[in-house]
């Protein structure tokens, strides 16, 4: 795969010879540290992330973008730079704004489709994060480009489901149409980011990483290119009533619409609001998650990494 990587990648050395010898590789989002948390919270989650993964055996690759270079995996210093203050100010840079970003030598962060983008190409096939990006409630068209990009982005993502500020069951359509199977993780419920519960049910529940692997395997052998959406309900201590969340949700999305927020400043400017509504426990719950997702998507990279021979072929 590596042959035809574009020029503008830089792939840090340890990331490379894990790719290059089949040990397994978790990407790593970059716009949860760049838009999706305060600071100084943004930096120390960025780095206890990679913790989660190298104690799980595996070597992160925390994917962003610096000067117009696409970072695949980061030094300390790259990943200080993304948890800002940068001037100008980083990028949220999903898959329409890699071009742009790259030809400008901006920086930033890249959401989960910007992250799918650039991990396919460099052959990583699992993909850690917080919650996807959906179909937003009550918007003439506002549906964001992770759903197409898990469409045609054959790597496993685990996630703790979509963000709650959603509306779940057109995105759960969304992922349906576009032949995502949605994976839940020791769970037949769909969570809804800060809370295990939603009533919404998934494709199929997992036991184990092992059966992740088994599935994702079974997916792709058919030929088929989409994503394998495995949703982990976030821990039972960090977890949040759903209908608590869903009264401050009802709240921001009220001020979003009186501020005239719109396009990429919807998800900042809602998890912002849920944050302070529920005096910081969102945040608390957030951070637990991401960890819990990491490892994770840490222990299916060892199977899958453990039969490379198989899955790559
Ligand atoms: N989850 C969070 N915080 C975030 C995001 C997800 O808790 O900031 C980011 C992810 O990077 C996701 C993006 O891909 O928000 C989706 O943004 P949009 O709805 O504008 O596509
Ligand atoms: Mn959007």
């Amino acid at each position: 795969m590596n042959h035809s990587l574009p020029n503008t990648f830089i792939i840090e050395p340890v990331v490379a010879r894990a790719l290059q010898d089949g040990q397994p590789v978790v990407a790593l989002e970059s716009t949860v540290i760049t838009h999706g948390l305060p600071k100084p919270q943004n930096l120390q989650l960025a780095s206890d992330l990679e913790a989660e993964v190298r104690a799980e055996h595996a070597v992160p690759a925390t994917i962003g973008v610096l000067d117009g270079r696409v970072r695949i995996g980061m030094k300390p210093a790259h990943l200080e730079r993304l948890a800002g203050p940068a001037e100008p100010p980083n990028r949220k840079i999903s898959s329409r704004d890699l071009g742009p970003a790259i030809a400008l030598r901006q920086s930033g962060g890249t959401t989960v489709a910007g992250t799918l983008a650039v991990a396919v190409q460099a052959g990583i096939q699992v993909f850690a994060t917080g919650g996807i990006g959906g179909v937003h409630r009550d918007s003439a068209f506002d549906i964001s480009a992770d759903l197409p990009e898990l469409a045609r982005c054959p790597m496993v993502v685990v996630c703790a489901g979509a963000k709650a500020i959603l509306d779940l069951p057109a995105t759960l359509e969304y992922l349906e149409t576009a032949g995502v199977p949605v994976v839940g993780y020791q769970t037949n419920e769909f969570p809804a980011f800060y809370s295990r519960e939603s009533g919404l049910p998934v494709t199929q529940t997992a036991d184990s990483p092992k059966q992740i692997a088994d599935i994702a395997k079974a997916h792709w052998g058919l030929g088929l290119k989409s994503a394998v959406l495995v949703v982990n309900p976030p821990p039972e201590d960090a977890a949040l009533p759903f209908e608590l969340v869903e009264s401050y949700i009802e709240i921001a999305l009220a001020q979003a619409e009186a501020a005239g927020i719109y396009g990429q400043e919807v998800t900042p400017f809602l998890l912002d609001i849920v944050s302070k509504l529920s005096g910081g426990e969102s945040l608390k719950s957030n951070l637990a998650l991401l960890k819990n997702n990491a490892r994770l998507a840490a222990r299916v990279a060892g199977v899958m990494a453990s039969r490379s021979g198989e899955i790559l072929a």
